[in-house]
């Protein structure tokens, strides 16, 4: 029978690449965002593989997490797969001068709201005494760089959460595992740069950054191992980046 997976994030970047490989080998998922009009553009596009059902929430509200991922359809209630992949960078600042708001968004965000659609997701996964979940850390939350204060805190946490869940979990046989990318060029230094396009380019000049699709081949690797092996962590960096900080650039 199918696997169903549900992927937070999957209007954009690795959560939109991993949809794309997931439906290509026959996986029926949920996928997850808050922007409609990409949800209805990704159905009718992925629709042709595989079944698909769009569901619209904020991971920030806990209410219409757990009340939208309650209330899927039965064909779709049955998840094998979880990809925790929704989150952001907002911002890059000096401790002292970082916003309020930016602080809020990453830890409501990449935090809360990665534990609000688990709560939802694992009772399932506990009932059938199986399931996978990958949770979309960060390089961010391997090694702190300047600037990235809160930001590399939300990645650092999602890496507890992480171990923390294979460790609880483990008793149910269920798989738990993290993908930590570096430097991938998706959306996500528009949005930490609050759609300033000249500084978010800036970012991946003068090398070659990962794709979407090179974390999406991983992930995808990843959720088809036999089921008695669980790759736990995996750090995925472009050659030309050594660490956070260091970065082989040709200007
Ligand atoms: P994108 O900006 O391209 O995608 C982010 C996705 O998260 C979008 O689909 C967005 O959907 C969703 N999202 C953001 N905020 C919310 C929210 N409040 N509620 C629901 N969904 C939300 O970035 P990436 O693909 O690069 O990022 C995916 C993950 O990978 C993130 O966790 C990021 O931290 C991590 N990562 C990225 C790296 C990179 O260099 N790009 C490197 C290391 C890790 P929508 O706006 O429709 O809600
Ligand atoms: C995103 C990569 O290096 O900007 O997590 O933190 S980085």
């Amino acid at each position: 029978m199918s696997k169903t997976a549900l992927i937070t994030g999957a209007t954009s970047g690795i959560g939109r690449a991993t949809a794309q490989i997931f439906v290509e080998n026959g996986i029926n998922l949920i996928l997850c965002g808050r922007r409609q009009g990409r949800l209805d553009a990704l159905k009718k596009e992925l629709g042709v593989y595989s079944q698909i059902h769009t569901l619209n929430f904020d991971v920030r509200n806990r209410e219409e997490v757990l009340e939208k991922i309650g209330s899927l359809p039965s064909s779709f209630s049955n998840i094998d797969i979880l990809i925790n992949n929704a989150g952001n960078a907002h911002g890059l600042d000096s401790i002292e001068d970082g916003s309020l708001d930016d602080w809020d968004a990453m830890i409501d965000i990449n935090v809360k709201g990665l534990l609000y659609v688990s709560k939802a997701v694992l009772l399932g996964m506990i009932d059938k005494k199986a399931g996978h979940v990958i949770n979309i850390g960060s390089i961010a939350g391997k090694e702190v760089y300047p600037k990235g204060n809160v930001y590399c805190a939300s990645k650092y946490a999602v890496d507890a959460i992480n171990q923390g869940m294979r460790i609880d979990l483990n008793q149910y046989g269920i798989r738990v595992g993290a993908v930590n990318p570096g430097a991938v060029e998706t959306e996500f230094s528009k949005v930490r740069f609050k759609g300033d396009d000249g500084k978010a380019d800036v970012v991946y000049k003068g090398f070659q950054p990962l794709k979407p699709e090179d974390i999406a081949d991983i992930i995808f690797f990843v959720v088809t191992r036999p089921y008695h092996v669980n790759i736990a962590d995996l750090v995925v960096m472009p050659t030309a980046q050594a660490s956070a900080t260091i970065l082989k650039k040709e200007l």
